[in-house]
């Protein structure tokens, strides 16, 4: 069996992690994810994707919102809300746990990774679940009158304001994770994340980067767009406000320094010709994952077509 890095944002990237954990050894698997959504609120470090992640593949989330965890309550919230707090960003008794213990660990010299692994451990999950990087690097949007953060745009604004540029800063202290040692890696699979918001700030890591330019014969990218919408979040809105066309097409072209094999959903089958022109081996498959057999088949489709090649 080949070993497996996944590049990966939130909900539709963990689906699809969950896919590749029900198909093959966690030895085998290793997941890297993205934290320009991380930020620090009410004075606790909280982590979206990697716990979006670590949730779904512990089959603790909240499948109906996508974040959080399952079968969770409120009253902390609720008292927060009572007292004037700040309730923007909605955090439930469950998860607050999770933010509190990993500042706890953070605040007592522990490493993102080894905090996450950590947290991972009270899952009973392994080892597999990687911050992108130790340092933070944040993610901000620009938009026509303000700079943004990502969780200001995201949740407070509701991916309302057109979106102009994106912004990534503490680039210049950051690493993609040292812990990776990329070379391990047989093949590297870039998530139906968005690509802007979630695999971007990875990409933006130069070891990372210059590893998937170099080695773009061995990354494969699953379309995050499906039949010209985005199979979850803003990504499609993103392209059209950036004056791109919304298809696998930009998609392909997103990628196409750092990636020679595409998955697309069959629905797009009639773009094959394009992506072939660009340079991309192509694949159709059934990428809406929204029941655990299909999130299961297509890791499985992933995976048979990559043994094989
Ligand atoms: N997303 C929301 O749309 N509203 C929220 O109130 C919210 C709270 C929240 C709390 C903890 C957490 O780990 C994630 C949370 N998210 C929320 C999701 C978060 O904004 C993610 O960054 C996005 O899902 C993008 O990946």
């Amino acid at each position: 069996m080949k070993n497996y890095l996944l590049l990966c944002g939130g909900v539709g990237g963990a689906k699809l992690a969950l896919g590749f954990k029900n198909s093959i050894d966690s030895d085998n698997l290793t997941i890297a994810v993205n934290t320009g959504d991380d930020f620090t609120h009410l004075g606790l470090r909280i982590c979206p994707d990697l716990d979006t992640v670590m949730y779904t593949l512990a089959s603790e989330s909240d499948t109906s919102k996508g974040w959080g965890r399952k079968d969770e309550t409120w009253n902390m919230l609720s008292a927060l809300s009572d007292m004037e707090g700040e309730t923007w960003f909605q955090l439930g008794d469950k998860d607050l746990a999770t933010h509190i213990q990993r500042t706890h660990l953070i605040n007592s010299g522990q490493s993102l990774t080894d905090a996450t692994h950590n947290l991972c451990e009270s899952f009973n999950l392994p080892k597999f679940i990687f911050p992108m990087s130790n340092q933070s690097v944040e993610t901000y949007i620009q938009t026509k009158n303000r700079l943004l953060s990502f969780q200001e745009y995201f949740v407070k604004l509701k991916c309302e304001p057109p979106v102009t540029d994106f912004v990534f800063k503490g680039l210049d202290k950051a690493d993609f994770n040292k812990d990776l040692d990329l070379s391990t890696y047989d093949e590297i699979i870039i998530c139906p994340s968005n690509p802007y918001v979630s695999i971007n700030p990875m990409l933006q890591l130069p070891k990372l980067k210059n590893y998937l330019h170099d080695y773009s014969h061995n990354v494969t990218t699953i379309s995050p767009i499906v039949n010209a919408q985005s199979l979850k979040g803003p990504t499609a809105k993103m392209m059209q406000e950036l004056g791109q066309e919304v298809s696998v097409k930009t998609i392909a072209k997103f990628y196409n320094n750092y990636s020679q094999r595409i998955f697309i959903d069959s629905s797009d089958v009639s773009e094959s010709n394009e992506l072939n022109d660009l340079g991309y081996e192509v694949h159709i498959a059934d990428l809406i994952m929204n029941n655990v057999n299909k999130k299961n088949a297509l890791a499985k489709r992933i995976i048979d077509e990559l043994e094989s090649k």
